[in-house]
């Protein structure tokens, strides 16, 4: 494939979402399969050495495994990640994130950027606000991490709402990636259509509890007439989900007896802030001025590097996310 076509691009405008499938080969998801077991086998060994579980489960299938682990030791899904942990209360010192060579070969894929460049035009910037989210089977996440977008079911938000206020006018162009098949059964993403033309909201409500996981309350989604409006978006392996940053999006919890694994990723014209300053974007593509792009995951991974250990050592002073941005709306009935 090669891009969008008219009538795609027409729907995404008007829409503001589109399914896209086979956008991601089968070689490259088998790629990321294998990296992600690699990094499991590894954070096992570290989770078994430290005595924080009794088994590296090795003789697990991924899933099981990983839902095994998660459980017993649930800081696990954020050393996966493929960013560092948003927080307000410092950087722990031993945060990492994910920056292998497959991971770096999705978001750079020509596919993926091909479509990406039918929406924001050939100078491409990857954007940081990107996650991994593995989530096991609903039944079998514990209790303390059921409220968290990144295993748990995920609340009703726009992507605008997670950044800082230095990106109000950047382009941002969500693409949810399917490494499993998402189905409304296993927790696939919900839109309200159209609901992107009412522009950003003024307010999300802080998380209870995380105040990362801010959410638009039922009253004030797409005016209140979310019932009938809302639309489940499944998609197959390697197919792609775009967003708009103003469409108001959820996903369901995972109620099948398997994980349910996806990417979000998100892109933006060169140059546009992201949103989130204290760590990297990076040039995907320039036709402009093709000296600019990074071209390997070892560059991208000095980027992390660089930004972690600024902002563990303070070097970096600014914040890394604005919890106080909807904090004020904690005592507003809507948020009760
Ligand atoms: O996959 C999910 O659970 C949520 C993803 C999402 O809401 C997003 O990418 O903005």
């Amino acid at each position: 494939m090669s891009g969008l076509d008219d009538r795609q691009i027409e729907t995404f405008y008007k829409q503001g979402y589109l399914v896209v499938e086979n956008v991601l080969d089968e070689k490259l998801l088998l790629s990321i399969e294998a990296e992600y077991s690699a990094l499991l086998e590894r954070e096992a060994g570290i989770l078994f050495s430290l005595g924080k579980v009794p088994s590296t489960y090795a003789n697990l299938p991924f899933g099981q495994r990983y839902t095994t682990l998660l459980a017993q030791a649930p800081a696990l899904f954020e050393r996966i990640n493929i960013s560092l942990p948003l927080t307000s209360q410092g950087m722990p010192p031993d945060a990492k994130v994910h920056t292998g060579a497959a991971v770096f070969a999705m978001l750079t894929h020509p596919a993926l950027l091909d479509v990406m460049a039918s929406l924001i035009g050939q100078e491409i910037e990857s954007n940081p606000v990107q996650h991994v989210r593995i989530k096991p089977p609903v039944r079998a996440v514990p209790e303390s991490l059921a409220g968290l977008s990144y295993v748990g079911k995920t609340t009703w938000h726009q992507d605008m709402g997670a950044l800082m206020d230095e990106a109000n006018d950047t382009e941002l162009v969500t693409a949810w990636v399917a490494v499993t098949d998402a189905t409304p059964k296993n927790g696939c993403l919900c839109v309200v259509p159209q609901s992107h033309s009412s522009g950003r909201l003024t307010l999300h409500c802080p998380g209870k509890g995380i105040a990362a996981e801010n959410y638009i309350p039922a009253s004030l989604l797409a005016g209140g007439a979310m019932r009938q409006r809302v639309q489940a978006l499944p998609v197959r392996r390697g197919g792609v989900v775009l967003l708009n940053r103003f469409t108001q999006h959820c996903a369901l919890p995972n109620k099948s007896d398997d994980i349910r694994w996806s990417f979000d990723l998100r892109y933006n014209p060169v140059g546009q802030p992201s949103g989130r300053p204290a760590f990297p974007s990076f040039v995907a593509r320039s036709r402009q001025h093709p000296k600019r792009v990074t071209t390997n995951a070892r560059d991208w991974t000095a980027m992390w590097e660089r930004a972690r250990n600024s902002i563990l050592s303070g070097a970096y002073r600014g914040p890394i996310f604005n919890a106080e941005r909807w904090r004020k709306y904690s005592d507003s009935p809507v948020c009760a």
